[in-house]
């Protein structure tokens, strides 16, 4: 079974781990979101590239689901010495060999589709992980930061890196507005568009939907391929009672309108192209709703990847509904 994901960071990773259990022999292909790169110390960082990599690779921090296991931070640490920052962003020793890497080949002429299979060469995550694009696309977040003085109300508006907005401010403030810079420029990498039209199952795991799945289908060509597959698409709701399980998904969902429910997320991705969505037990409610204009089938079961069976199961019950819809 030839299975096509979209997937972020931290929730797309964990699912993929679920989903390689639940079905061993699977061709998995996995598009990458890229939108929350940056450029740091002059190297190039994709931390959901490298999440997902890291993850199914075994070389994952386990506890924060991002950066390396068994980390230093003694270059973090000598920059700093020289003042050299941003010092709110946790690049370890080990992890910045991968940035390297990376930059040197990008540097020598090569596409990140193609510095992407390199490093997962060493990796071995198996899946076949491809970034959504070679060009560049950065999410940025527009902002209103508290004013320093005293007048009431006034604050600086400014427009900040997604990184920024979530690792330094912590998502403390309101986003006003998320742009995929590059996104409408944007190329599909190789192997994008084909890997959708050869798939007999699209899904989306519980991954942010504005700022990973939402990137991704910002990038022009994917969700029309998506569409046009002609195979189930089947997504898992990151929501669960209203509320994100981690992350800041309900504040980029504000900025865009939509409010931090499984059902409006399903209809934010809307019935063009949804066939399938899996709510949480705790959200069987909202089932008829999603149902209700009698497009996409919904179910609720449960989806907390609590541990590697809970999360093949939750795999299991994705590809069930996408047999269910097909
Ligand atoms: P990121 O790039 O690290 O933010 O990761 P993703 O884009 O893959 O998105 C993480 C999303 O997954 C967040 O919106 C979380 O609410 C959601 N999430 C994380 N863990 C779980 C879980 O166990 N169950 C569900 N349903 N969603 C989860
Ligand atoms: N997340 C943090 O909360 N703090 C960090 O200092 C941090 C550093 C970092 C370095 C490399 C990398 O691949 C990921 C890193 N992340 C960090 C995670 C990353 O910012 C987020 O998980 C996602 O980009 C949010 O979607
Ligand atoms: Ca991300």
């Amino acid at each position: 079974m030839r299975i096509v994901v979209l997937a972020g960071g931290i929730g797309g990773a964990r699912f993929l781990r679920g989903l390689k259990r639940a079905v061993p022999d699977a061709d998995i292909t996995v598009i990458g979101n890229t939108g929350d790169d940056i450029h740091l110390f002059g190297l190039k960082v994709c931390p959901d590239l490298d999440t997902v990599m890291y993850t199914l690779g075994g070389g994952i921090n386990e506890e924060q689901g991002w950066g390396r296991t068994d980390e230093t931070f003694h270059l973090k640490e000598e920059l700093a010495a020289y003042g050299v920052g941003p010092e709110w962003f946790g690049l370890g020793d080990r992890d910045f060999a991968t940035h390297i890497v990376r930059t040197q080949m990008l540097g020598a002429g090569y596409p990140l589709s193609a510095v992407t299979e390199a490093l997962c060469d060493r990796w071995q995550p198996g899946v076949k992980l491809i970034p959504m694009t070679d060009d560049r696309v950065e999410t940025h977040v527009a902002v209103t930061l508290p004013g320093s003085g005293s007048a009431a109300g006034e604050g600086e508006r400014k427009v900040i890196h997604f990184q920024e907005y979530w690792v330094r401010l912590r998502a403390s403030v309101p986003a006003e507005a998320v742009v995929p810079v590059g996104a409408e420029q944007a190329k599909p990498a190789p192997g994008v568009l084909e890997a959708i039209a050869a798939a007999d199952v699209i899904l989306f795991p519980p991954s942010n939907p504005v700022v990973s799945i939402g990137t991704i289908l910002a990038v022009p060509g994917i969700r029309e391929a998506i569409a046009d597959a002609g195979v189930p698409v089947v997504g898992l709701s990151p929501i669960v009672g209203d509320a994100p399980v981690r992350g800041m998904a309900d504040k980029v969902l504000a900025a865009v309108g939509v409010e931090s429910t499984a059902a409006a997320v399903a209809e934010h991705y809307g019935s063009g192209l949804l066939d399938g969505w899996l709510v949480d037990t705790v959200d069987a409610g909202v089932v008829e709703r999603v149902e209700a204009d009698g497009r996409i089938r919904c179910r609720a079961v449960p989806l907390m990847m609590t541990g590697p069976d809970a999360t093949a199961q939750m795999a299991r019950e994705a590809l069930a509904l996408a047999e269910e819809v097909r």
